[in-house]
């Protein structure tokens, strides 16, 4: 079991998978989706009841953002859950499969344990030297680099040299759309700030079926609420947040056609990147209640 004592490293994190997949063959099964720049495995753990069956499934990943600590051990307590708490998730894995990416930006996340806790971005080259990395979450190809996106490959927000320029969000996008038939939900874990953010972020328009993206929303926070949560902020990225172009959930409901796809901004509290390990229990646990919700409302999409 994971016990959220401590935020794991990269190494850590991928010992952890594997064992888990060697303990539970039947359950659990791992896709290398690629490497990253500094040739790091991404590994994507699929949870089954029946890989034959190819049920419709739900998509997790966290970490696109390095230093946003929380979202990795978010997403890996929730896979900890799905694979060894058999009776408390018996109703999420019936026919519905799991596809969960712990850290998607895997030579970042190593970069803020070893370097530079604040680092956010890819650690790519770009045509600065002495400026590395793009911000994966401006990388990908829907309205790529239209607003709230940098060209300078100082920035924090930079959009990269083209869409998908940076191989982890390549690497994302190319398993994403392989399975896009599959996937009637899309998350993606970061921080902080106490959001859960619908499409569009390159537009303040409201996407057509606004509405029900809406009501899942709520009914999420209800159930995040109910677990000891603080209240989520619910709207679209541009309207709640700020406008930003480029990011996944954009591309995932925009290209993909994954009708849920949410942004989740996991409290901070008063620490923002840096919360301290005693938190991660408390939002690993309630935000698997919202999980629980997410799971079945988008098994009633068809
Ligand atoms: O700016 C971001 O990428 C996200 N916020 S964060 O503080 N974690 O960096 C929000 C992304 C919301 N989605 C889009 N703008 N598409
Ligand atoms: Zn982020």
């Amino acid at each position: 079991y994971i016990n959220n004592q401590r935020y794991l490293d990269f190494e850590e994190i991928t010992t952890y998978i594997k064992e888990l997949a060697a303990n539970h063959p039947n359950k659990v099964r791992l896709h290398n989706i690629g490497f990253t720049h500094q040739k790091r495995n991404m590994t994507v753990v699929q949870l089954s009841n029946c890989f034959e069956c190819k049920y419709k499934a739900v998509w997790v990943d966290a970490g696109i953002h390095a230093r946003e600590w929380i979202a990795p051990a978010t997403a890996l307590f929730a896979l900890s859950q799905l694979a060894e708490n058999e009776t408390s998730t018996a109703e999420m894995r019936e026919h519905q499969d799991w596809f969960i990416l712990p850290v998607a930006n895997p030579d970042g996340y190593e970069f803020t344990h070893k370097k530079d806790r604040m680092w956010r971005k890819t650690r790519s080259n770009t045509s600065v030297p002495g400026c590395y990395g793009a911000d994966p979450n401006r990388n990908f190809d829907f309205h790529w680099n239209e607003i709230g996106a940098s060209s300078n490959p100082c920035s924090e927000t930079y959009a990269g040299r083209k869409a998908f320029s940076e191989i982890e969000a390549l690497n994302i996008r190319n398993f994403l759309y392989a399975n896009k038939e599959r996937f009637k939900l899309y998350i993606s874990y970061h921080a902080y700030g106490n959001f859960l953010l619908y499409p569009w972020g390159y537009t303040a328009d409201n996407p057509d079926d606004w509405k029900l993206l809406r009501s899942v929303a709520e009914k999420v926070n209800a159930a995040m609420v109910q677990a000891g949560s603080q209240e989520y902020t619910i709207g679209s990225s541009t309207q709640v947040l700020y406008p930003a172009a480029g990011g996944s959930d954009d591309w995932a409901k925009g290209v993909a056609g994954i009708p849920l796809s949410y942004t989740i901004e996991l409290p901070g509290f008063d620490f923002g990147f840096q919360l301290p390990p005693s938190y991660i229990d408390q939002v690993a646990r309630q935000s698997f209640e919202g999980l629980r919700v997410f799971a079945a409302e988008a098994k009633k999409v068809t």
